[in-house]
């Protein structure tokens, strides 16, 4: 049988895992669509027709056909669906929605391609992987600061889609050599995520191949 939701992506990939933690944290199961990057599959006519970015992820809702694209509307989507994670109040929602708008701003790109660049998986001049190295640590340096003022969470009293996000980038910020524990503040937000019901972290989540829920 097919499940509600077929999230469509690839291990390594950062925004895919975001997706995969969400449904995983609503208790959703979902059936998972390896789509090969090295091969060029998501620029492929059928997978444009899911995302005319020809990009992963793409998450399927079966019971509907809607297919949608970028992380951060899907994990908006998810909330609006399950009811879970959107935040407690509107102004929980609204303040939400601005930290996962900063993260792609300024945490997701200097993170995510810092692990690329160490991965060898792109290649940087080495004036670039500076200014990238400062982008990353004035993000930490945000976030730290938010959660060293009292907060639990980017939004509200309880999680929401801005942690789940932004978890699953400063998860991934290790894989390009940076050390997150120079922010105890933000190693213990990590934690309070990590002890959700149902949490599986980026190398647990994910198989390397496609499958049914
Ligand atoms: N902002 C997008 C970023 C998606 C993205 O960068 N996807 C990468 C994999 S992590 C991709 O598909 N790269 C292949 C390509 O661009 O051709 C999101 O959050 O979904």
């Amino acid at each position: 049988m097919t499940a509600r939701y077929t999230l469509h992506g690839i291990f390594l990939s950062g925004p895919t895992y975001k997706v995969g933690l969400m449904l995983t944290l609503c208790g959703e199961t979902f059936d998972y669509e390896h789509i090969n990057l090295r091969e060029g599959a998501q620029k492929k006519p059928e997978f444009l027709k899911l995302n005319r970015y020809g990009q992963v992820p793409v998450l399927v809702d079966n019971s509907n056909g809607k297919a949608l694209c970028q992380s951060g509307a899907i994990l908006d989507y998810l909330a609006d669906k399950t009811g879970k994670f959107g935040g407690a109040t509107l102004d929980d929602r609204l303040r939400a929605r601005e930290w996962l708008f900063w993260g792609w701003d300024r945490f997701d790109a200097p993170v995510y391609r810092l692990r690329a660049w160490k991965k060898g998986f792109r290649q940087f001049e080495p004036a670039i992987v500076q200014l990238y190295e400062m982008e990353r640590k004035a993000a930490f340096d945000t976030l730290e600061q938010h959660f060293a003022s009292g907060h639990d969470y980017l939004a509200g009293d309880h999680a929401t889609i801005a942690d789940i996000d932004l978890y699953g980038v400063a998860a991934l910020a290790h894989e390009g050599d940076y050390d997150v524990a120079a922010h105890p503040h933000v190693v213990k937000w990590m934690k309070r995520i990590e002890a959700l019901p149902h949490f599986k972290s980026t190398d647990t989540l994910l198989p390397p191949e496609s499958r049914k829920a």
